[in-house]
């Protein structure tokens, strides 16, 4: 019995560091706050993470565990949606407030844990819940597991590009009037590349969406 009892130690003492070179632990701290913010020369209190917009991107690899304690400080509900993650049995880390969970209320926190499988690329998170999307949002880029290359030669060089709307208004008293009365919302007063109202550049990428 002491024979084979130490036996399985030593497999686990062989298999475990393996496993540990493979894949991490990400861990990010999210605090939901309100921040002051400037453009269009006029200031108003947004919900950002962490004073952020956009937000901080999240970087992991494919099979990493990622971690995301989100602490929720501003006056509003909130959940997080992780768009494109496939959650494979964590279903209750998805984001959509009232379909996979109840929202993190005011003062309270939520540890968002799943597992990235079988996908690599560049990935946007946002809010899921009213409006706060439109100031809640930013990237999460996957990289292949060391040693793996994407299906591409290695760019000369990486930009995250995010597209997104500022209104002057509250977004909230926005989606607010437009469900009330049953019209489209105002339109916004700008876009936004990576937070940015201002400038000209030339660039080719993909955009934000208000859909889901
Ligand atoms: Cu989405």
């Amino acid at each position: 019995m002491e024979h084979y009892r130490a036996r399985t130690m030593l497999l686990v003492i062989f298999i475990f560091p393996a496993l540990l070179v493979e894949c991490k632990v990400r861990l990010y701290n999210f605090r939901v706050v309100q921040t002051n913010t400037t453009k269009l020369c006029s200031t108003k209190s947004i919900v950002t993470i962490n004073g952020k917009f956009p937000g901080p991107t999240i970087y992991a690899r494919e099979d990493d565990n990622v971690n995301i304690r989100l602490t929720n400080k501003v006056q509003y509900n909130v959940t997080v949606h992780w768009h494109g993650v496939r959650q494979l049995r964590t279903g209750w880390a998805d984001g959509p407030a009232y379909v996979t969970q109840c929202p993190i209320q005011p003062g309270q926190s939520y540890l968002y844990n799943f597992t990235l499988t079988g996908q690599r690329g560049t990935l946007l998170w946002h809010a899921h819940i009213s409006w706060l999307r439109a100031t809640i949002h930013g990237a999460i880029v996957i990289l292949p597991k060391k040693g793996v290359h994407y299906p591409f030669p290695k760019p000369d060089k990486e930009k995250i590009i995010i597209l997104s709307e500022w209104w002057k208004a509250d977004v909230e008293a926005v989606i607010n009037q437009s469900t009330i009365t049953g019209l489209p919302p105002n339109i916004s007063d700008a876009h936004t590349v990576n937070g940015q109202t201002g400038g000209s550049s030339r660039l080719h990428f993909s955009g934000f969406h208000f859909t889901c």
